[in-house]
Order: C-alpha cells, then sequence, then structure tokens
C-alpha cells in the first residue's frame, strides 16, 4: 500500500516538473477558454474530501429526506470523495453551463391542453453540450501539462457536484439548495474535471446572498423546503416528474401541468431577476418545446419519441413517465377538451401506469362523460393499480362510498 502511494507521488512530480507552462498561466488560459467556448465559469479547487457536504448529506439521509438516487446510509462515504475517483487527484476543476434562453414561452390561454417543461429541460440535453464543452477544456489541460490525467463527472457521477462546484469557489448555495454563480445565477448545471495536475486553487465563496430573504421556501407549492438549503426529495415537484411508477396521489395537485422539472424556487428568487440568457453557444434550441402539447405527447409513439424527446434533457426519463405527466398534467387543468384522448389512452394504452393516471384525470375533470368512461373502463380493467385509481376517482362521483 506504501508502495503504491509512493508511486503515486512520483508520478504527480513528474507531471509537476514535465509542465512547460506555470500553473497559474495554465489556470488563466482555462478559465478564458472555458468563457469562449460559452460556460458559465470555470473554478478550482483541491481534490479533498467534501467534508460539510458529507455532514449535510448524512443528516438529510437520517431525516428521511433523500432516498432515491442511490442516496442511503454511508453514500457520503460514495459522493463526497473527488479524490479517490483518479489516481493521484489534486484538482478539481469544477464548470457551469448556463442553459436560460432569451425567450420566454407565452402564458397558456384558457382552453389551451398545454403544459410546461422546466428550463434546463429546453435545451439540446446538456449532459452532452456541458460534457463536450468540458472535453475542450481538458484536452487543453493535456496539451499545457503533457501527461496530464482527467476525470469528466457531471450530474450522474459519483460525486455531488454543487459541494465540488463549491469546494472550488465557483459559486455559493441559495436558501433553495440551487448553487448560484455570478451573472447566470442559478440557471446553470454543473460539471466537473478532476485532474491530477496541481493548479492553484480559488478561495471558495462564504457570503450569504439570501440575508433575509425565504422567498423560495414560501413560494415552493409543496413546503419540499423544510429549512434553508434543505430540500425533501420525496416532496419536490421535480423528483416527482422523475420518479418511476405512480406518483402519490395527494401530492398530483401540485405538480400542475409540468411534464419536466420544476422552477418555482427558481423563478421567485431575487438573486435571479437580473441573470444573463446563455449565448447561442452554450444552448441550442432542443427537442423539448417550453411550452409541451398534451395531447401531442400522450399520442406520441415510441418512433416519433425517439426522433424527438428522447434527445432532450428530459428524454431519459423515458415516453411512458412523460406521457404519465401529461395525465397528471390534463387531470390539474380539468379541460373536458381532453376527455376523448383521456378515455382512449384508459381503454388501450400499453402501460398501465399511464392507465392509472388517466382514470386520476378523467376522475378530476367530473363531467357525466368523465365517469361514464369510467365506468365502462372499470368492468374491463384487470391490473390492481388501474383498478384503484378507477375506483378513487368513481368515488367523486358517488362521495358517500368513499366516507366508508
Ligand atoms: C438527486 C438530485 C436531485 C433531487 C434532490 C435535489 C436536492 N436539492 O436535494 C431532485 C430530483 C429533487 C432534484 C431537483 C433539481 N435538480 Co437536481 N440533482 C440531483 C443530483 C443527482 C444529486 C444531488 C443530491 O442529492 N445532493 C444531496 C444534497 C445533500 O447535496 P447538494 O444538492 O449538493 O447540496 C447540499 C449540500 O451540498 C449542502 N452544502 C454543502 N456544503 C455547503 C456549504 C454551505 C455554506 C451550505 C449553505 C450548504 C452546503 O447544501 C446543499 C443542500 O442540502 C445532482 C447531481 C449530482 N451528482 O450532484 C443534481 C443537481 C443537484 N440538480 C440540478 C438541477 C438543475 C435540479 C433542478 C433545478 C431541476 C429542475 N428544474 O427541476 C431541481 C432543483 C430542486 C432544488 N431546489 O434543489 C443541478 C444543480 C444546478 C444548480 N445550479 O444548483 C445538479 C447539480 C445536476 C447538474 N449536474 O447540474 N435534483
Ligand atoms: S423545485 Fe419546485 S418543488 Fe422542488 S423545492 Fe423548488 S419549488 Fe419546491
Ligand atoms: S429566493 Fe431568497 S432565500 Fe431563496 S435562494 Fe433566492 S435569495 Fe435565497
Amino acid at each position: 500500500m506504501q508502495h503504491k502511494r509512493a508511486g503515486v507521488k512520483v508520478a504527480q512530480m513528474a507531471i509537476m516538473t514535465s509542465m512547460s507552462v506555470h500553473p497559474q498561466e495554465i489556470a488563466s488560459e482555462l478559465k478564458s477558454l472555458a468563457q469562449s467556448v460559452g460556460l458559465a465559469g470555470l473554478a478550482i479547487g483541491p481534490a479533498a474530501p467534501l467534508v460539510e457536504a458529507a455532514e449535510r448529506l448524512r443528516e438529510r439521509i437520517a431525516r428521511g429526506y433523500a432516498g432515491h438516487y442511490g442516496l442511503v446510509e454511508g453514500s457520503e462515504e460514495k459522493f463526497c470523495h473527488p479524490e479517490a475517483l483518479l489516481e493521484g487527484a489534486r484538482s478539481i476543476i469544477a464548470c457551469a453551463l448556463p442553459y436560460r434562453r432569451g425567450v420566454e414561452p407565452e402564458p397558456r390561454q384558457p382552453g389551451e391542453l398545454l403544459g410546461l417543461s422546466a428550463r434546463l429541460a429546453r435545451g439540446r440535453d446538456y449532459h452532452i453540450v456541458i460534457r463536450e464543452k468540458m472535453e475542450i477544456v481538458a484536452g487543453r489541460l493535456q496539451e499545457l501539462a503533457p501527461g496530464a490525467r482527467t476525470r469528466i463527472l457531471h450530474d450522474t457521477g459519483p460525486l455531488l457536484d454543487r459541494a465540488a462546484a463549491h469546494a472550488s469557489g465557483l459559486g455559493w448555495y441559495g436558501k433553495n439548495a440551487c448553487f448560484f454563480v455570478p451573472r447566470f445565477g442559478s440557471w446553470v448545471v454543473l460539471g466537473e474535471i478532476i485532474t491530477d495536475v496541481d493548479l492553484p486553487h480559488d478561495p471558495p465563496i462564504v457570503e450569504d446572498h439570501c440575508g433575509d430573504c425565504a422567498l423560495c421556501m414560501s413560494a415552493c407549492p409543496t413546503g419540499a423546503i423544510r429549512s434553508p438549503y434543505q430540500v425533501d426529495l420525496n416532496r419536490c415537484v421535480s423528483h416527482l416528474t422523475q420518479m418511476g411508477g405512480i406518483v402519490p396521489r395527494e401530492l398530483r395537485h401540485f405538480m400542475s401541468n409540468m411534464v419536466f422539472g420544476c422552477d418555482v424556487c427558481q423563478e421567485v428568487c431575487p438573486q435571479n431577476d437580473n441573470s444573463e440568457p446563455a449565448s447561442s453557444l452554450s444552448f441550442e434550441p432542443g427537442a423539448m418545446p417550453a411550452s409541451v402539447d398534451l395531447i401531442r405527447l400522450l399520442n406520441m409513439t415510441k418512433s416519433e419519441f425517439e426522433q424527438t424527446l428522447k434527445t432532450s434533457s428530459a428524454g431519459w426519463i423515458g415516453r411512458n413517465r412523460l406521457r404519465r405527466n401529461a395525465c397528471i398534467a390534463l387531470g390539474n387543468l380539468r379541460e373536458p377538451a381532453a376527455l376523448p384522448t383521456l378515455r382512449d389512452i384508459l381503454l388501450r394504452d400499453d402501460s398501465h401506469i399511464v392507465r392509472a393516471h388517466a382514470a386520476w384525470a378523467l376522475g378530476e375533470i367530473a363531467t357525466e362523460e368523465a365517469f361514464a368512461a369510467l365506468e365502462d373502463c372499470a368492468s374491463r380493467e384487470t391490473n390492481p393499480e388501474v383498478l384503484e385509481e378507477l375506483r378513487e376517482s368513481l368515488y367523486r362521483k358517488t362521495p358517500a362510498l368513499g366516507a366508508k
């Protein structure tokens, strides 16, 4: 073991001595490069354990605010150790990609069967965009420091991106738990390059930017921001739109017409008031529009999905979760015009999850015709989860039964 560590040290020294360019110059060049490729910022921190984040993550898991996304007891050991993710790791190069586009969607008019996607879902898949840009930065680092080793991580990697960005001095946390960077506010996604090159570190930003404000906490539709900086994943609408299976009935109303994600706690934030839109270099229009035609989404075939929404940032959740969310959105809009499509879905759809949420939506529309469709279906359906939803929706017609 000792022998191995000594070997790593020698390798590191080799990288430092073979560097023809001074580390300070490398850092400055990478920062300029980041700007020119359309990143919102780049900052460099030590590849050291994320001690504070580990403590917060432990507390969060203990309170039951996590539990999905592989965040279980002991996860802090897995997600807070950048130094373990690359042999000889010395620095984290934290990067932010802005995604807010200048164009705002037209507000929905009464009668329109439209859903809404969160801002980050509207461009090309951000996982691909940020990776492309970080590859350019990592490539330049390898030119400036020959022999440098790098590992690129973002979102699905085994590291807390916000905590790594914070430790690298890229920006600061808001009480909504989102990460803010200068000029672009919290409308950024994050990624990091771990490297064995010893680069000068930027100091973490420690100032509190929220002060007495608590707008995000009062605006959150489900009260998911339990205390400053602590979001209860189980109540967060963003999670509800992404989770698999049946969405808890008591939380569906809070999802409004969202088909992917939730931006409420960022939209109300005064720190985002003057945030700059992303340059065209960063976010080209993607397959997911801001306003989503819910009927079209429900009728979308597998091959149409593959060619369109699959290539957006929301594509990874798959066609049926998006169609399930479309049912919830239609239930919340309560527009009778959605009835024929929901009835067709309820009678014929392959996915029992989509059928179950169509049954809920018809119960929300609650017209004579909607109840007739539910009764018709109840006599043919065999799936227990759909039958349960049918029963609950039909209780709305005869509330006395529900009281039993
Ligand atoms: C699981 C997850 C979720 C979950 C839980 C989110 C949450 N707040 O806990 C759900 C599905 C709800 C979610 C929603 C969203 N997410 Co998300 N999500 C993740 C993921 C995969 C893991 C993050 C996680 O659970 N962390 C656990 C907690 C404990 O850690 P944390 O979020 O890093 O932050 C805490 C600690 O680090 C701690 N902390 C540590 N040091 C310090 C120091 C100080 C001084 C303070 C105050 C706090 C602090 O405070 C934070 C709050 O507890 C990351 C990707 C990744 N690999 O990191 C993306 C990520 C966090 N998500 C991201 C985004 C964009 C979103 C959404 C905006 C998407 C949307 N529009 O719907 C929402 C925002 C919801 C919100 N208010 O947080 C971005 C963050 C961008 C940003 N600018 O902050 C990430 C980093 C993905 C990426 N690579 O860009 N997400
Ligand atoms: S994303 Fe939406 S539900 Fe989640 S904490 Fe923010 S406002 Fe609340
Ligand atoms: S809304 Fe207020 S409290 Fe919430 S993150 Fe923004 S400034 Fe902080």
